[in-house]
């Protein structure tokens, strides 16, 4: 790999990783709120909403989106054996820093404490919304970069199968640029020119539309980079072989589909939007969680052939024959715990997207509760636990801490099962989220004092604690392999590839987006229309005024 691909790609995972310290103090702070250990409105000088945006902000959408793009720009590398062009990779890489370097100055100094979904009237500073945007569009430009390599390769590749690492990866980023294109419009065309005071006030329904449009597409676009590695790696790595490799590739195609046509699931509670609208889209959310059951049952039928290749018997004695502690195969480690994870996460995913069972968890603690399994479960241990691996590749130098590395993710895990344990059953008892609840609910001098509540956010608490420590291993291990001496040779780029047990013959229509991206784009109409013709008929007064020193909105 060349020197200055390689530079773009450390430094795309440098940053983000450097910028998620801020990101995972704030997340402990949250549990040291919840629980009532401090009543106050901020700590050491950063307010209690500055933090839930930097920790949103900086967790949910800087790192994730660096980390697409750099192990994008590996996965097509390597198994395209070609590499992008260097200048709109390098403007691209530019365009993402410029673009975070002007939302966190935003975020810091104070002046976007609008939270990760800037629904209005939240109202930030326009460099935060500026910088999203600039962020948004660098991170775009690879894709056009990809689909040119991936068209030459075809050419000169007849009737050889795409690789599937290749597919999933050009997949979600047509599944971003789509969803983007959304959350752009409403940043540049209606957010933004009403930061600068150039419009009175925006249509809100139509404001919360367009983010949820974007917010659960951006979903699948933190998970798709993980279920590449579980279908490309994580089957050679247990000892065995992919189950199907065509599941992968459907997989993949139904995500295409189904990821951007179903966030008026996040608005059930809106009265903007009709219920045969929402109802519609609940529907397709179940289509929505197809591909991970097809996943589910694919990985472990993988891993039980692993396990069994590995010399186990019985029902269930082949999981102990899988390498769950062997520093070598470290990677194993960070995907199993998020496979482990993502069971949970997914059920609770369905609980949500359950029309009726929505109204009682909507707005609720269960929510974290809910994607910390997903968001913090496969997606940031998929995420981390390949970050290790490139930049050891990359810059020649041998994991620091190896038996430390392998025990991190067991350790997070365990803390992200408290944690929302604690979250779930706060939840269930009508406890908000993102709310301060040391000022109010969990301060025994306030009239709102629920003493019930004490054991629920002490259990979160002590989750929240134990994922602290596991990301305060991880930074060791990462920026002790980062640093240390290099001994061995650099610009190594390898995966550890796997062969298909069941390796299918080539199918056209599974070998080729353009059909797929056409009834994505037919579904997204479908769904979409009533949902916007509604937020422009029920569009209420716009607006109010913001004003941050109140809760409640133009009072
Ligand atoms: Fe979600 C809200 C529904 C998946 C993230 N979700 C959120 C929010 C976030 C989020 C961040 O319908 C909050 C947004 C906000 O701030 O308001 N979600 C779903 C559904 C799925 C789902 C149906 N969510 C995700 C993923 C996320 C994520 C993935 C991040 C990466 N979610 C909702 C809904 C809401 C919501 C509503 C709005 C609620 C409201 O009222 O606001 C599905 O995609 C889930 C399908 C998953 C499965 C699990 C498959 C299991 C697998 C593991 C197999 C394990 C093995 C291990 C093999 C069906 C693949 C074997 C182990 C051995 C040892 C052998
Ligand atoms: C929100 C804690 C790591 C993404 C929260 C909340 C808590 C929390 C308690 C809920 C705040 C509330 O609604 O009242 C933690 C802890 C972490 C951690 C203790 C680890 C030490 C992560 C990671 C990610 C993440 C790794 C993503 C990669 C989010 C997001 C929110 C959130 C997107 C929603 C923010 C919002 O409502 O605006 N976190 N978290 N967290 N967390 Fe984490």
């Amino acid at each position: 790999i060349s020197r200055w691909l390689r530079n773009v790609i450390l430094t795309e995972l440098f940053i983000p990783i450097t910028l998620l310290i801020v990101g995972i103090y704030h997340g402990l702070m949250q549990t040291v709120y919840r629980a009532g250990l401090i009543h106050q409105s901020s700590f050491a000088g950063l307010d209690y909403y500055q933090g839930l945006t930097l920790h949103g902000v900086i967790n949910a959408l800087v790192l994730t989106t660096f980390f697409a793009v750099a192990f994008g720009h590996a996965t097509v590398a390597y198994f395209l054996k070609v590499e992008p062009r260097k200048q709109p990779t390098k403007i691209s890489m530019w365009l993402m820093i410029a673009g975070t370097a002007m939302a966190s100055w935003a975020m810091f100094a104070g002046k976007a404490d609008v939270l990760y979904t800037f629904y209005p009237p939240l109202k930030a500073h326009p460099l935060f919304y500026l910088g999203l945007a600039v962020m948004i569009v660098g991170s775009w430009i690879p894709l056009f970069d990809w689909i040119g390599l991936l068209k030459s390769w075809r050419a000169s590749h007849v009737g050889e199968k795409v690789p599937l690492a290749v597919w999933g990866t050009v997949i979600n980023f047509i599944i971003w640029f789509t969803c983007t294109l959304s959350v752009a419009y409403e940043v540049l065309f209606m957010l933004l020119p009403w930061s600068l005071g150039w419009k009175a006030t925006v249509n809100v329904a139509l404001a919360r539309t367009l983010f949820w449009f974007f917010g659960h597409a951006l979903v699948y676009f933190w998970l798709l980079p993980a279920y590449v590695m579980y279908y490309s790696f994580l089957p050679k790595l247990a000892g065995g072989k992919l189950y199907s490799d065509l599941v992968g590739r459907i997989t993949f195609a139904i995500f295409l589909i189904f990821s951007i046509p179903v966030g008026v699931h996040h608005q059930f509670s809106d009265p903007s939007i009709e219920p045969n609208t929402k109802l519609t889209q609940s529907l397709l959310t179940f289509g929505v969680a197809l591909p991970s059951f097809l996943t589910a049952f694919t990985m472990f039928a993988t891993l039980e052939y692993a396990g069994r290749k590995n010399g186990g018997k019985g029902l269930f004695g082949w999981i102990g024959r899988l390498p769950f502690f062997d520093s070598s195969r470290y990677l194993f480690s960070y995907f199993i715990c998020g496979l482990i994870l993502f069971i949970f996460g997914g059920f609770t995913g369905i609980v949500n997207a359950s029309y009726e069972l929505n109204a009682v968890v909507h707005n609720t603690a269960f929510l974290p509760g809910h994607f910390h399994m997903t968001v913090a479960g496969p997606v940031i241990l998929a995420m981390l636990g390949m970050s290790v691996h490139l930049v050891s590749q990359l810059k020649g130098k041998k994991i620091f801490a190896p038996a430390l590395n392998t025990i991190v993710p067991y350790l997070w895990m365990i803390g992200v099962f408290i944690f929302s344990a604690g979250l779930m059953w706060g939840g269930l008892q009508g406890e908000p989220r993102r709310t301060n609840l040391g000022l109010s609910y969990l301060n025994p001098k306030s009239d709102l004092f629920h003493p019930q509540w004490v054991p629920d956010t002490l259990l979160t608490l002590c989750g929240g604690f134990i994922m602290f420590l596991a990301a305060v291993f991880f930074f060791i291990v990462f920026f002790g392999t980062f640093f240390r001496k290099q001994t061995q040779q650099a610009d190594q780029l390898e995966f550890p590839v796997s062969e298909a047990l069941h390796d299918e013959k080539i199918i056209p229509l599974f070998n080729d987006l353009r059909p797929w991206v056409i009834l994505m784009i037919l579904i997204i109409l479908i769904a979409y229309i009533p949902a916007i013709l509604d937020v422009f008929r029920f569009a209420g007064p716009g607006a109010p005024p913001h004003l941050p020193g109140s809760p409640v909105p133009g009072l």
